[in-house]
């Protein structure tokens, strides 16, 4: 087989956001497009001559195809071996586990995440450097500026790899491996979490449904929790990963993944409810008639993390996304180490991880994560929960509600308009941030604007600057509200309003969550005029 180069002309549009490139399957069908961002890519890795590359996606419409074009381009530039998941499937948390384990100078992940998928859904491909983490913003940018110069691309002339059969071959010249999408992150999640304790909770007739939604996680959460660990048969639900989800969309939260939250809030709830995203990267966590908002969840796991053996030498410290509540925060207030506060995405918590300032990092967004890999990590999650309820044998709830008690409770809720008019959208947020001088001191709808400003970040270990990442308002009444854009839409813009209310009295920690924060959602509403400017009344989705 030869290898050729193919000319071509660039998109302009091939611009990363939050997490990689994100656009709908038939932008990406269009002649060349798939190639020329993978090409941008591939330049992007100077030393790739001989060195290894991870290839893996979530199984979402399009996946095969693309898995395809990406090993016959990454052996037509040089690279010396190729490690691609059964299938074409590996989860983002294991693309990120595999890459370190093998030291692969980097991975191609194809997933959309959390959107849906089908012939008229999403597809996505994201970058992942050789520490198994999300491109930082640096590189980019210079994938981006690359997919505007692109003349040619080359591809390899090899027929389609034979996916389904684990084993190596060579295409080029170039090593290819089909590997067990599973192994390597079980073996992972064995020398971090007490197998022994949890299968003996699960035979002691623990039980739990894991919803995964017919994306990634499925087989992984077999395998672990049927398997390895003994849960009944049937724990594992929609474990199946399907090009279309199913019809399911893929995002784990009580909107999307209502019939777990529904079976968690009926009379046959089992012990412990939990979902994850199409690439299962995100978790949704919900004991017997309570739902564990990520925040909270976040907070829980680093108070608790020592009681796992992957973490029982404590926490170097913590970080959260900025729109994420501040429940965290205490938790390291009170365990004396530090808490950073970055912008959204989880790029910006690799270089604090890398440099060993943080255990433990997570978002609002369903992620949490650790040291152990460099994405978040749904199914790592669910173990260090179950971890946590083995150690301390009580229900998920109890702690909850523990916690709440020791620390106050964040009652917190995102406000998502979805597919607004992008010109709109624009205007909303430049309305706000001409705003922000003279909010300080004045009284909305009952509440007294504390502080207000637009999110900048100083990454604390290389010092690069990270501008314009949300509008933040904090109250004197303990409330906060914070409104940014989505980078991970497809279609018009998303603007997400972040609502929260700190309570710290005893008699105010179980109280409806739509009483505590109904007057910061008229306040959000009304500072950003939502309405006037988007004509929606309503958001498209309450979480
Ligand atoms: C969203 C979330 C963000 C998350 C990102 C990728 O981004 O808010 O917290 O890191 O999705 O998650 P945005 O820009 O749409 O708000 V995943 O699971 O879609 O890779
Ligand atoms: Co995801």
């Amino acid at each position: 087989m030869a290898s050729k180069r193919v000319p071509t002309s660039p998109y302009p549009d091939q611009k990363p956001g939050t997490s990689g490139l994100r656009k709908k399957v038939p932008v990406f069908r269009q002649p060349h497009y798939v190639q020329n961002f993978v090409q941008a890519i591939i330049d992007c890795i100077p030393e790739r001559k001989g060195a290894t590359l991870v290839i893996g996606g979530d199984g979402r419409f399009f996946n095969k195809e693309v898995v395809q074009i990406a090993l016959k381009m990454a052996a037509a530039n040089g690279f010396g071996r190729v490690l691609v998941g059964q299938d074409g499937l590996l989860s983002t948390p294991a693309a990120s586990c595999v890459i370190r384990k093998h030291g692969a100078i980097g991975g191609i992940v194809l997933s959309a995440s959390h959107n849906p998928g089908g012939p008229e859904g999403d597809f996505g491909i994201k970058f992942n450097g050789s520490n198994g983490g999300p491109a930082p913003e640096s590189v980019t940018e210079a994938i981006f500026a690359r997919t505007k110069a692109i003349g040619d691309y080359r591809i390899s002339d090899a027929p389609d790899l034979d996916l389904g059969r684990i084993g190596t071959t060579e295409i080029d010249g170039t090593t290819v491996e089909v590997i067990d999408p599973v192994a390597d992150y079980a073996e992972l999640m064995r020398t971090l979490f007490d197998f022994d304790a949890l299968s003996k909770m699960f035979a002691s007739g623990f039980r739990m449904r894991f919803d995964a939604l017919s994306a990634v996680t499925g087989p992984y959460a077999k395998a672990i929790l049927e398997g390895a660990l003994g849960a009944a048969p049937g724990t594992v639900v929609n474990g199946e990963p399907k090009p279309d989800f199913g019809g399911h969309h893929p995002d784990p939260n009580p909107v999307h993944a209502h019939e777990l939250f529904d079976l968690m809030h009926g009379p046959d709830a089992p012990d412990f409810g939990a979902a994850s995203d199409g690439d299962g990267d995100r978790n949704m966590i919900v004991a017997p008639g309570l739902f564990v908002t990520p925040s909270d969840s976040l907070a829980i796991l680093a108070a608790h993390a020592h009681r796992a053996p992957g973490y029982a030498g404590g926490l170097a410290g913590v970080a959260r996304s900025m729109p994420t509540s501040r429940a965290v925060d205490r938790v390291a207030a009170a365990l004396k180490i530090e808490a950073f506060e970055t912008p959204t995405g989880w790029k910006f918590f690799g270089n604090l991880l890398d440099a060993g300032r943080i255990t433990l990092c997570g978002e609002e967004s369903a992620g949490t994560g650790s040291n152990h890999v460099r994405e978040k990590d749904g199914l790592w999650a669910v173990l260090l929960w179950l971890n946590i309820l083995a150690a301390t044998g009580k229900p998920a709830q109890d702690l909850v509600r523990e916690h709440w008690a020791k620390f106050g409770r964040d009652y917190y809720t995102r406000h998502d308009y979805e597919e607004i008019d992008a010109g709109a959208a624009k205007r909303l947020m430049e309305g706000l941030r001409a705003k922000i001088g003279t909010l300080p001191g004045t009284k909305v709808g009952g509440l007294t604007v504390k502080a207000a400003d637009d999110f900048r970040y100083v990454d604390p270990v290389d010092g690069s600057v990270t501008e314009a990442q949300g509008v933040r308002v904090t109250f004197a009444e303990d409330a906060r509200i914070v409104y940014r854009l989505s980078g991970t839409g497809t279609a018009g813009a998303t603007l997400r309003v972040y609502i929260e209310r700190y309570e710290s009295a005893p008699d105010r920690l179980e109280r409806p969550v739509a009483d505590v924060l109904g007057p910061v959602v008229a306040v959000a509403r009304a500072l950003a005029d939502i309405e006037a400017i988007t004509g929606r009344a309503e958001p498209s989705v309450v979480t």
